[in-house]
Protein backbone atom coordinates (compact mmCIF):
# COMPACT_ATOMS: atom_id res chain seq x y z
CA UNK A 1 0.00 0.00 0.00
CA UNK A 2 1.43 3.75 -1.05
CA UNK A 3 1.74 6.57 1.61
CA UNK A 4 -1.26 7.89 0.40
CA UNK A 5 -3.64 5.37 0.14
CA UNK A 6 -2.88 4.51 3.79
CA UNK A 7 -3.77 8.30 4.72
CA UNK A 8 -6.80 8.40 2.92
CA UNK A 9 -8.08 5.00 4.88
CA UNK A 10 -7.36 6.32 8.10
CA UNK A 11 -9.22 9.37 7.48
CA UNK A 12 -11.74 7.41 6.64
CA UNK A 13 -11.70 5.05 9.57
CA UNK A 14 -11.36 8.42 12.10
CA UNK A 15 -14.43 10.15 10.33
CA UNK A 16 -16.55 6.77 11.37
CA UNK A 17 -14.89 6.99 14.83
CA UNK A 18 -16.38 10.36 15.68
CA UNK A 19 -18.83 10.38 18.85
CA UNK A 20 -19.38 6.86 19.19
CA UNK A 21 -17.26 4.29 18.56
CA UNK A 22 -17.07 2.22 15.45
CA UNK A 23 -20.98 2.63 15.17
CA UNK A 24 -23.25 5.05 13.76
CA UNK A 25 -25.69 4.80 15.70
CA UNK A 26 -26.36 4.54 19.78
CA UNK A 27 -29.41 2.12 19.75
CA UNK A 28 -30.55 0.11 17.18
CA UNK A 29 -34.18 -1.54 17.07
CA UNK A 30 -34.10 -5.00 16.17
CA UNK A 31 -37.22 -7.50 15.02
CA UNK A 32 -38.95 -6.40 18.88
CA UNK A 33 -36.47 -4.17 21.14
CA UNK A 34 -34.30 -1.66 21.80
CA UNK A 35 -30.53 -2.51 21.74
CA UNK A 36 -29.07 -1.64 24.21
CA UNK A 37 -32.91 -0.75 26.03
CA UNK A 38 -31.17 0.98 28.42
CA UNK A 39 -28.33 4.32 27.90
CA UNK A 40 -26.73 6.85 29.83
CA UNK A 41 -25.33 9.89 28.70
CA UNK A 42 -24.23 13.47 29.69
CA UNK A 43 -26.79 16.33 29.29
CA UNK A 44 -26.37 17.92 25.68
CA UNK A 45 -26.00 14.45 23.78
CA UNK A 46 -27.62 13.76 20.36
CA UNK A 47 -29.16 10.37 20.66
CA UNK A 48 -29.15 8.28 17.27
CA UNK A 49 -31.77 5.26 17.17
CA UNK A 50 -31.00 2.90 14.12
CA UNK A 51 -33.51 0.67 13.03
CA UNK A 52 -31.13 -2.28 12.58
CA UNK A 53 -34.17 -4.49 11.29
CA UNK A 54 -36.43 -4.84 8.41
CA UNK A 55 -39.94 -4.37 10.20
CA UNK A 56 -41.05 -0.42 11.12
CA UNK A 57 -40.43 0.69 14.30
CA UNK A 58 -41.38 4.26 16.20
CA UNK A 59 -39.51 5.97 19.21
CA UNK A 60 -41.89 7.41 21.12
CA UNK A 61 -41.47 9.08 24.62
CA UNK A 62 -44.10 8.64 27.36
CA UNK A 63 -45.64 11.72 28.33
CA UNK A 64 -45.49 11.23 32.09
CA UNK A 65 -42.10 9.24 31.70
CA UNK A 66 -39.71 12.22 31.15
CA UNK A 67 -38.53 15.19 33.52
CA UNK A 68 -41.54 17.00 34.23
CA UNK A 69 -39.40 20.73 32.39
CA UNK A 70 -37.98 18.23 29.09
CA UNK A 71 -39.14 18.22 25.38
CA UNK A 72 -41.70 15.52 24.74
CA UNK A 73 -40.08 13.80 21.50
CA UNK A 74 -41.16 11.11 19.01
CA UNK A 75 -39.91 9.84 15.51
CA UNK A 76 -42.40 11.97 12.86
CA UNK A 77 -42.24 14.76 15.73
CA UNK A 78 -44.94 14.71 17.46
CA UNK A 79 -45.80 16.97 20.34
CA UNK A 80 -47.11 14.64 22.58
CA UNK A 81 -48.04 11.16 23.47
CA UNK A 82 -51.48 11.23 21.91
CA UNK A 83 -50.60 12.92 18.78
CA UNK A 84 -47.50 10.33 18.26
CA UNK A 85 -50.22 7.46 18.63
CA UNK A 86 -53.16 8.85 16.83
CA UNK A 87 -50.41 9.23 13.95
CA UNK A 88 -49.41 5.67 13.87
CA UNK A 89 -53.18 4.42 14.06
CA UNK A 90 -54.27 6.61 11.47
CA UNK A 91 -51.45 6.55 8.99
CA UNK A 92 -48.24 5.27 10.20
CA UNK A 93 -47.14 8.33 10.92
CA UNK A 94 -43.60 8.41 13.01
CA UNK A 95 -42.25 5.06 11.61
CA UNK A 96 -38.80 4.64 11.07
CA UNK A 97 -38.62 2.41 8.35
CA UNK A 98 -35.33 -0.15 8.12
CA UNK A 99 -31.63 1.58 7.75
CA UNK A 100 -33.66 4.51 9.11
CA UNK A 101 -32.66 7.12 12.05
CA UNK A 102 -34.37 9.07 14.19
CA UNK A 103 -32.28 11.50 16.73
CA UNK A 104 -33.14 13.62 19.70
CA UNK A 105 -30.93 15.64 21.92
CA UNK A 106 -31.63 15.26 25.43
CA UNK A 107 -31.24 18.79 27.50
CA UNK A 108 -32.54 18.55 30.52
CA UNK A 109 -31.13 15.76 33.26
CA UNK A 110 -33.59 12.91 34.52
CA UNK A 111 -34.70 9.60 33.09
CA UNK A 112 -36.97 9.73 30.19
CA UNK A 113 -38.94 6.47 29.27
CA UNK A 114 -39.94 5.65 25.14
CA UNK A 115 -41.73 2.80 23.86
CA UNK A 116 -42.07 1.41 19.85
CA UNK A 117 -45.88 2.36 19.80
CA UNK A 118 -46.67 -1.07 17.38
CA UNK A 119 -44.48 -3.30 19.55
CA UNK A 120 -45.52 -1.84 23.11
CA UNK A 121 -47.03 -5.46 23.90
CA UNK A 122 -44.21 -7.20 22.65
CA UNK A 123 -42.43 -5.06 25.33
CA UNK A 124 -39.89 -3.17 23.37
CA UNK A 125 -39.34 -0.06 25.16
CA UNK A 126 -36.20 1.43 26.48
CA UNK A 127 -35.00 4.19 28.74
CA UNK A 128 -32.34 6.85 28.42
CA UNK A 129 -30.55 8.43 31.20
CA UNK A 130 -29.34 11.95 31.52
CA UNK A 131 -26.58 13.04 33.49
CA UNK A 132 -25.63 16.15 34.74
CU1 LIG B 1 -41.02 -1.84 17.20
Amino acid sequence: MDRRAFLAGSAALLGGCVGRGAEDHDVGMTLQAFDPATITVSAGTEVVWKNTSSRGHTVSAYDDGIPETAEYFASGGYDDEDAAREAFNNSGGGVINGSETYSHTFEVPGVYEYVCIPHERGGMVGTVNVEE
